[in-house]
């Protein structure tokens, strides 16, 4: 069993330190102690917390990047089997024509960027789609509508693709925008597994981002999601223009929620031309992977997706935001509307780091969520 024994001291500028080591754990795996001892320690990296504040957060992020990196990596492993990485295929099933004026998004329909728009695809397509993923070794498929929210007629239909989904073995997925809670039971009783409903920023710079609705109404959405029983897929995108507290400030929320996401998306924003984020510059790369790093970290059974923007990064970037915590991608060539790494990249990027695909957790391993190493014990404090 792995033991985090991480202290972090929020009051000053952060210093790191480590408790004694438990007896079971192998000197080597953690080395020697990074800092000086602390006095008084306010947080055990690696316990489950729905408590952040905003200068823990703040904090973390302000370590020196191989610290964070470190920690972030002993956390994982503490959760998850090593060197697994969940595979999600993405599918568009209803695309562009949406209503709402995201200004990341290439489906709006205020924004002119050549997207095709296409009306809800036929179910018999969809498990086409499905069984081409699973032959490819995806084991999720996320099905996306351009929705602001589905019309319960459309919703009858999804959840009919989410049956022939999961007749197939896949686990599901699905992103359709607001849901009420009568719908949020219809999916799960359909047999959904996930809901995708991303928080995207901090509540302030969202107001930036988006006009046609409020964080109250991705808030309640969770809400109706979560009380489903449904599984929630909630993260956000970076690179929007966001300020190093926006970023700070999206993981806080993410992290006190009733309950953590049990797959955290992190997007790099996929600059669209005729988006009016089309000219965004990308953000820092070491900045990308503290994010995911300080995701694993405040929510340490969680899968995090690496998720939009991989077409745009290198491998040994890719390879840091694994070392940083990330354990999930999607895998295909295709997003939504924008392009992904194609199968033959992702397979050699694989081989070169020794990674392989996660199986779909049976049905006795569901209660553990995150940890899909029956030897990886929990690590509360
Ligand atoms: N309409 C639904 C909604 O907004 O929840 C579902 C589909 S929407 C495309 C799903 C998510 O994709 C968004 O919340 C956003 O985080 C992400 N996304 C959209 N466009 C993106 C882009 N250009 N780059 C990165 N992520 C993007
Ligand atoms: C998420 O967080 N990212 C995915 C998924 N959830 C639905 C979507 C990324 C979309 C990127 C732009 C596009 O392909 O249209
Ligand atoms: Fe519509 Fe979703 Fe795109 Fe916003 S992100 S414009 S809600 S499809």
């Amino acid at each position: 069993m792995v033991m985090v024994c991480a202290i972090v001291d929020f009051d000053a500028a952060p210093r790191l330190t480590f408790v004694p080591p438990a007896a079971n754990m192998v000197a080597a795996e953690i080395g020697p102690p990074p800092g000086a001892l602390m006095s008084s320690p306010h947080a055990v990296l690696g316990a489950i917390r729905h408590d952040w504040t905003l200068p823990e957060v703040e904090a973390l992020f302000a370590l020196p990047l191989i610290d964070l990196l470190l920690h972030a990596q002993h956390v994982h492993r503490s959760h998850h089997e090593p060197n697994t990485v969940q595979m999600s295929t993405l599918l568009s099933i209803k695309t562009g024509a949406c209503p709402e004026d995201c200004a990341y998004c290439p489906q709006s329909v205020r924004y002119e960027t050549g997207v095709q728009r296409d009306a809800l695809m036929e179910i018999g397509a969809v498990r086409e789609c499905a069984e081409r993923a699973k032959a490819a070794g995806a084991t999720r498929f996320c099905m996306g509508a351009a929705y602001r929210s589905p019309k319960d007629r459309e919703l009858q239909i999804i959840a009919a693709m989410v049956r022939e989904v999961r007749s197939l073995g896949l686990e599901s997925c699905a992103t359709l925008g607001m849901l009420t809670p009568d719908q949020a039971r219809t999916l799960k009783d359909a047999g959904l597994d996930y809901y995708n409903h991303n928080l995207d920023t901090s509540a302030e710079f969202y107001r930036e981002i988006i006009s046609t609705r409020t964080y109250q109404d991705r808030l309640d959405t969770l809400e109706a999601v979560r009380a489903a029983g449904l599984k929630v897929c909630c993260g956000g995108i970076l690179g929007m223009g966001e300020t190093p507290a926006d970023r700070a400030k999206l993981l806080c929320t993410l992290a006190n929620l009733p309950e953590h996401p049990e797959s955290v998306p992190i997007n790099q924003l996929v600059p669209v031309p005729g988006t009016p984020l089309a000219e965004r510059a990308p953000p820092d790369s070491f900045e990308f992977i503290k994010a995911i790093a300080v995701a694993r970290l405040l929510m340490p059974r969680a899968h995090v997706r690496l998720s939009a923007g991989r077409e745009a990064m290198s491998d040994e970037m890719q390879a840091l935001c694994f070392m940083a915590g990330a354990n999930s991608i999607f895998y295909g060539e295709k997003l939504l509307t924008t392009g992904n790494p194609d199968v033959e990249r992702d397979r050699r990027l694989f081989e070169r780091l020794g990674l392989r695909a996660e199986a779909v957790p049976t049905d006795e391993q569901a209660p553990r969520r995150g940890a899909a190493h029956p030897s990886h014990a929990e690590t509360t404090a």
